[in-house]
């Protein structure tokens, strides 16, 4: 049965939380978008970082074991002050969206030893499929690629090709975070694939792959720049691999390939 809910919205939430009980929470709500984040940043701190906290306060008041999955971002990482990064690298965030995350992280943390609660902290890396949101830039190239070898668009315009991202395949990143709640004890784990590589290597792979030269399709539209870049994420998940048996199955060029696929048979 489906509960309405709304993280802006304490009263829902601990009403849902009452009448479900659940035994495990998986908060992936937020909004999610860096770029929007510097366009609404009062409303990304109001979801994405005040929005953890009252999930945690309704298990608390409803007086629930519930246990808590908070997604948590690589984003937090910003100007990396190491490479890799792993869960003991320090927070740089570099757009509204990444300081809220760290909000949630570091309240999550609190709630966990402030109140026993088994509140568990992922701190994913990029994770793509084809059921990615249009605007993010994984689903922008596959989807563009699409309409142009489809010829319904002639051409694409992106931002920053230069940005490198530590990009897996979301499936696999879900059974981390199910995981991560079977563990007698809470933690917090970094999931990652521990390659990198940039926006530029996703679009020579993709066009690659349907037979297309990128160069000849893609436009720089400074609309697309943020005011502040993380230029490279690149994660290393040797922590829930030792401890929750976790490795990523799908690679890079299998996650393109999955995601090119998917984009051109919708036609
Ligand atoms: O950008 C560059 C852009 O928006 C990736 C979210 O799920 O992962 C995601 O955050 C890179 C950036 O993802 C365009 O500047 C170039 O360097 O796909 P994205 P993101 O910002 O890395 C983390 C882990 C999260 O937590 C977030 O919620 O690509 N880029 N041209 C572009 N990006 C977009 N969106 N659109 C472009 O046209």
């Amino acid at each position: 049965m489906l509960h309405y809910g709304d993280l802006v919205d304490q009263n829902s939430l601990v009403r849902a939380l009452q009448s479900i009980a659940p035994d495990e929470a998986y908060n992936l709500a937020a909004q999610s978008h860096v770029k929007v984040s510097f366009e609404m940043p009062e409303y990304t701190a109001n979801v994405t970082a005040l929005g953890v906290m009252r999930l945690l306060d309704a298990v608390r008041e409803a007086g629930l074991k519930t246990r808590v999955y908070q997604a948590g971002s690589s984003e937090m990482f910003g100007e990396v002050v190491e490479t890799p990064q792993k869960e003991t690298t320090p927070f740089y965030p570099r757009s509204p969206y990444a300081a809220a995350k760290v909000y949630a992280h570091w309240i999550a943390v609190n709630y966990r030893e402030s109140y026993g609660m088994h509140v568990s902290n992922g701190i994913l890396f990029n994770h793509e499929s084809p059921r990615r949101g249009e605007n993010f830039v994984t689903r922008k190239i596959t989807l563009g690629l699409a309409a142009i070898k489809h010829g319904k668009a002639k051409d694409l315009h992106l931002g920053n090709l230069d940005a490198k991202r530590d990009w897996g395949f979301a499936g696999d990143y879900v059974e981390a975070m199910w995981r991560m709640l079977q563990q007698d004890q809470p933690d917090d784990y970094v999931v990652a694939t521990g390659e990198t590589w940039s926006v530029k290597d996703f679009l020579v792979e993709a066009f690659g792959y349907a037979g297309l030269d990128w160069q000849k399709y893609v436009v720089s539209d400074p609309k697309f720049f943020r005011p502040a870049e993380v230029d490279l994420l690149l994660g290393d998940p040797a922590k829930a691999k030792a401890r929750l048996g976790w490795k990523p199955a799908v690679d890079f060029k299998g996650l393109v390939k999955m995601m090119v696929d998917a984009d051109m048979a919708r036609g």
